[in-house]
């Protein structure tokens, strides 16, 4: 579970095409199913056992047992109502279930949002190594081009080195870092880095909380008492697309104990299984709001549904 700052070598990345370059394992795994259920689809025994095969490749390429079981059994009734009666429809109906599915989660802007608040808060969640702390030096970086002044505050006091990461990442961006001491209360040091954005005109302020482990309630606790404190305006959770089912688990997790608003889902540029963000919203219901696809400042792109199901799916219009 635990992750400490795992590097991640990109992969070809002159190759790499659109938002989501690789997903290959998930794509292959759909195409293959809708080429063999499409002949059989008159033939109910026969597609039971696709069915089957099927679910069990999508567990494979990280989608998670329940969400793998839903769309089996959507598909299932859908079949059983006469809707789907050749390839066309098939394809039809899984583009819908996807995304309705993701619909049905919401969406959740916020650079959008950000206009509202002055400053507008946002605390990051998420275990080791997932990539919080460059995802909030991203973040600062597209605030910043979109005419905000964003503060980033290294609430993390607890793993050494962390505070330091955050002010490397304030050196070459030249964004503002609010740093506290080590051991000290992360609760207090936000709180301060509040008033000190309050007071000098910042219109974001970044939480960079140290990577919890899920299982540590005490570090659990120590989290809802910044929050408490601190009253973000969203609770953003980082996942590692990598870890595939810890991910989801972890979403779990922090959903049910802190409170999730959003998911930015990093290392997208690595990940060929590609389940994860739709597990994710199957999991907890929020929306993924945007992806990590590599280790620049601009390598953090929103997260668009129709490009997602675009990718997997394939397109016999
Ligand atoms: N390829 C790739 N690497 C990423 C991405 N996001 C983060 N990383 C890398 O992942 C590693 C860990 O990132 P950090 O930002 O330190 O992760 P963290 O969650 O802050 O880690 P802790 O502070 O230890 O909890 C670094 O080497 C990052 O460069 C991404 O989208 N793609
Ligand atoms: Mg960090």
């Amino acid at each position: 579970m635990c992750r400490h700052n795992k590097q991640v070598k990109l992969k070809d990345k002159k190759n790499s095409i659109g938002v989501f370059p690789l997903f290959g394992k998930i794509k292959k795994v759909f195409s293959k199913f809708i080429e063999k259920a499409s002949t059989f689809l008159g033939a109910r025994e026969k597609l039971d056992v696709i069915l089957e095969d099927f679910k069990f490749s999508l567990i494979e390429s990280d989608v998670a047992y329940e969400c793998a079981e839903y769309i089996i059994s959507s598909l299932q009734e859908e079949i059983d109502r006469g809707n789907i009666r050749d390839k066309e429809d098939l394809v039809g109906k899984l583009r819908e279930l996807l995304i309705s599915l993701f619909r049905e989660a919401g969406n959740l802007d916020i650079f959008e949002e950000a206009r509202k608040y002055k400053p507008y808060k946002i605390v990051f969640l998420g275990v080791n190594g997932v990539g919080k702390t460059t995802t909030i030096a991203k973040l600062a970086v597209a605030y910043r081009e979109k005419g905000y002044k964003p503060l980033m505050v290294a609430a993390d006091t607890f793993r050494a080195g962390a505070q330091e990461q955050l002010k490397f990442h304030g050196q070459r961006t030249g964004i503002s870092v609010f740093m506290g001491k080590y051991g000290a209360d992360p609760a207090a040091i936000t709180f301060d880095a509040i008033r000190y954005a309050e007071n000098r005109g910042y219109d974001i302020v970044l939480i960079d909380t140290a990577g919890r482990m899920h299982t540590d309630i005490d570090l659990v606790n120590e989290l809802k008492k910044l929050i408490r404190v601190s009253k973000p305006h969203r609770k953003i959770l980082v996942v590692d697309a990598l870890t595939g089912n810890d991910a989801i688990e972890q979403a779990k997790f922090f959903d049910e104990y802190i409170g999730v608003d959003g998911v930015i889902v990093t290392k997208v540029d690595a990940y060929e299984q590609g389940g994860v963000p739709l597990s994710i919203v199957y999991a907890i219901r929020k929306p993924i709001i945007m992806i990590g696809v590599g280790q620049e400042y601009k390598d953090l792109k929103p997260f668009s549904i129709d490009e997602f199901v675009n990718k997997i799916l394939p397109n016999i219009y």
